[in-house]
């Protein structure tokens, strides 16, 4: 708020307590913003087995940009088992001398100066399936090895684990992982013993749902203890696991056989076909040095390789199957879809089939109806128009081979998602279509509750209170209440440049608990970021022209800021519920962006510059960070007058879910200020008139009166201003108390004693008015 403008400008930055962050803290969870389309590449194992060299290494890699397999997507060169040597008498792995005599790192950048991406292997017991060292007990060490090496990507295996329990040790190396550091894709290969799909989600970008894939297309290889499967034993073996996979977390139905010598070339299609229809990884087994002319065809298709990357990231499902033929469907974006029929006879087949037919994609809503509608058809192996869905489709289908197609809607369904709507319609979803379950519910209940009542909050309210500190359970609110805030606000400022401490003077680690506490009593969280002056290293009130312009991508500052957006990222990211389930976050960064006080203020930037600077931001969040449990805030002060006003720095639709203003009372009337309550009246039309046409979620991001020094002001200002209004919650500021560095005083919510306390009571008691225990019935997240 502007009030502390002066104030906080002179005051000098406590940066004594900068952060080292806690080395006992760890993250089980995953690398955000990776394999957000099945991984590709290519995997020493199914061709070479244990007889792995560098040379050999680095000639496949030369291949994969000789032979067109890079061009077509290929990206990983991952080493399988059988690099290592030994451990030293630290404990730290080498590769087998002999083998890799120039050592990992060398590999590793020969391979990225290629444009490509390095990938090893090891395994959670004590010894590796061909019996090198495994990772047991030196997990946390070798993921500083592999980081230190250039690593981008470890298939984690699952021999000689007698006793582990598989979630626990996958955890295990996810946070050794996370702390050293280096992005890495976590290939969980536990072969789906122990169901990885319900818990690896938050832990690795993919898992094995199978034992080992066989050279064959259709049998079982027996090798007494354990089994490996061909082509088809692993398709059928698919069946229920669609719904766990998506962008991040892909089942894995093991390596691609193609071009190892044993399949036909029409066997070659299908497994790559269903492996594209099953948004499987895609990982080369064969020797790319060496590739026949009809491997390499169908490795580097790019119409199927395209069904298997498609940015919906939907698995496909079988949906028929009649005479041996299966009849495969697989939604795309664009309302695209692919249809594969499989012949899984010996015998070449006569497909009939009728497009009068609606397809119905149960678990993630999409529909196909060719009944009413005529899409056009591309035969993806040859690349050719194959007519439309009019009809009957008649085609004679060799034994072991595919039909492939890809169906386009007709203009009007095409563009639109899909064809039917997908089972959370847009318009219930919040900007960030790839939100966490619980962000979308919260978003959801949120929209449905102005009108009706709104969430009552308080900024620190769990770290202090006017005269206390850090007391466990204590809050000023509830003191008065008997119930806690519905609505906790928390500050970032000075997290970005390392900080312990936020400006506020609440320590980050304690910060991040109080947000824990409060999400698990079904309280909803909201952050702000009274982030310093990039640019000139001063406060957030400093209000340097041109800072906003230096740190926009392309501006002298950019880098730095980056840096810092980076620090909050790892924040908020590390704001996990039990089992590491990210707690949805309301986050309002740049607010009072049409007041003059702040260094994105409407007098330091353009509304271009600002509307650039907010997207940059988000964007840089959601896609680089991989961070989908936010509701972004759009957060004005109270400059304007009219919807044009308060829209001129609006970054869009898909930049914010939450149309907000600060509002105050900057006065010391001890009797009603009609004048305050007029404004307030005004402003909540003119947002929540917006928020319904947008389908955003009208709100007031902060409010007070500081000190209240008008005893009725809860009941008959707020209250009485805001019956009847849209709004789905208010956030009072903190109760700072006094302040030394400046000498004043600060607090909005009354204390005990306090004059105006009995009006807090009966603000309370209102049927508007939600505080926590009714907040936690509403299941906000559920
Ligand atoms: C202001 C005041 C300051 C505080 C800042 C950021 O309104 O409360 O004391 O530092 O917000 O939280």
């Amino acid at each position: 708020m502007k009030k502390w403008i002066v104030l906080l400008g002179l005051s000098c930055l406590t940066l004594a307590g900068r952060a080292q962050g806690n080395n006992y803290v760890q993250n089980y969870t995953k690398f955000p913003g990776l394999a957000l389309t099945p991984p590709m590449g290519w995997n020493s194992w199914n061709k070479f087995a244990c007889n792995v060299t560098e040379d050999m290494i680095r000639q496949m890699a030369d291949a994969m940009v000789a032979s067109g397999m890079k061009e077509a997507g290929y990206t990983y060169v991952n080493i399988d088992d059988c690099w290592h040597g030994e451990r030293d008498s630290l404990g730290f792995i080498h590769p087998d001398p002999q083998r890799f005599p120039s050592g990992m790192k060398a590999l590793a950048d020969y391979v990225h100066a290629l444009g490509l991406k390095l990938g090893i292997y090891s395994d959670a017991g004590s010894q590796t399936c061909g019996g090198r060292p495994g990772s047991r007990g030196y997990e946390f060490q070798d993921a500083l090895t592999y980081a230190s090496w250039g690593i981008d990507y470890l298939k984690y295996d699952w021999c000689n684990t007698e006793g582990l329990k598989a979630e626990g040790a996958y955890k295990t190396i996810t946070a050794a992982l996370r702390k050293a550091g280096r992005p890495m894709v976590l290939s969980i290969c536990e072969w789906g013993t122990d169901v990885p799909w319900t818990w690896g989600q938050q832990v690795g970008h993919l898992w094995r749902t199978t034992g080992d894939i066989f050279n064959c297309f259709d049998c079982i290889e027996d090798h007494g203890t354990w089994k490996s499967w061909g082509v088809m034993q692993i398709l059928d073996k698919q069946e229920g696991l669609r719904k766990y996979a998506g962008p991040g977390h892909w089942n894995d139905p093991d390596m691609l056989e193609i071009g190892n010598g044993r399949l036909t070339p029409a066997e070659d299609r299908a497994h790559f076909s269903m492996w594209a229809m099953l948004s499987a990884p895609l990982m080369a087994g064969n020797d790319l040095r060496s590739m026949a002319p009809e491997t390499k065809e169908v490795l580097t298709n790019k119409h199927v390789i395209a069904v298997n990357q498609d940015s919906l990231g939907v698995q496909g499902f079988r949906h028929t199957v009649k005479d041996s033929i299966e009849t495969w469907y697989k939604p795309l974006h664009n309302g695209e879809w692919a249809i594969c029929f499989l012949n899984r006879s010996t015998l070449a087949v006569v497909v009939h089939h009728n497009w009068k037919t609606v397809v119905k994609d149960e678990i993630f809503n999409y529909e196909l109806n060719t009944e009413d509608n005529t899409y056009r058809l591309v035969n993806l192996w040859t690349g050719k128009e194959q007519g439309t869905t009019t009809g009957m489709l008649k085609y004679v289908l060799p034994p072991h081979d595919v039909l492939m197609l890809r169906a386009f809607p007709p203009a009007g369904i095409a563009g639109r998602q899909n064809a039917a709507a997908p089972r959370v319609k847009d318009n219930e979803l919040p900007a960030d279509r790839q939100a966490t379950t619980e962000t979308v519910k919260l978003y959801q209940h949120l929209k449905t509750l102005p009108g009706k009542g709104f969430l009552v909050g308080h900024q620190d309210a769990l770290a202090y209170g006017v005269n206390w500190k850090y007391v466990k359970g204590r809050s000023d609110v509830k003191e008065l209440a008997g119930d806690y805030p519905a609505l906790y606000g928390w500050e970032l400022g000075n997290l970005e440049l390392g900080a312990a401490v936020n400006l506020d003077s609440v320590p980050f680690d304690k910060m991040r608990n109080y947000i824990r506490e409060g999400y698990s009593r079904g309280g909803v969280i909201t952050i702000s970021w009274h982030g310093n002056n990039p640019v000139t290293g001063k406060s957030a009130w400093d209000v340097t022209p041109g800072t906003v312009a230096a740190i926009l991508p392309g501006g002298a500052s950019h880098g730095v800021f980056v840096q810092q957006l980076d620090k909050v990222a790892a924040y908020l990211e590390s704001l996990t519920a039990k089992e590491g389930r990210p707690i949805p976050v309301i986050f309002r960064p740049f607010h009072e962006l049409t007041g003059s006080w702040f260094w994105w203020g409407a007098k330091s930037c353009t509304a271009a510059e600002f509307k650039t600077l907010f997207r940059f931001t988000v964007d840089y969040l959601r896609n680089k960070k991989g961070l989908h449990h936010l509701l972004i805030s759009y957060n004005t002060g109270t400059e304007f007058t009219g919807r044009n006003e308060f829209l001129e720095r609006y970054p869009g639709d898909d930049y914010a879910d939450i149309l907000s203003f600060d509002t105050y009372q900057h006065n010391d009337n001890t009797s009603p200020d009609t004048a305050f309550a007029k404004s307030l009246s005004a402003h909540m039309t003119i947002v929540e008139q917006l928020a319904l046409e947008k389908n955003k979620i009208p709100a007031i991001g902060e409010m007070g009166f500081n000190k209240i020094p008008y005893d009725k002001w809860f009941t008959e200002i707020v209250a009485g201003a805001l019956k009847g209004r849209r709004l789905a919650y208010l956030l009072f500021w903190r109760n700072a108390g006094f302040k030394p560095h400046d000498q004043t005083t600060e607090y909005y919510v009354p204390y005990k004693g306090h004059k105006a306390a009995a009006d807090f009571n009966a603000f309370y008691r209102l049927p508007e008015t939600l505080f926590e225990k009714e907040a936690a019935k509403l299941n906000l997240y559920k």
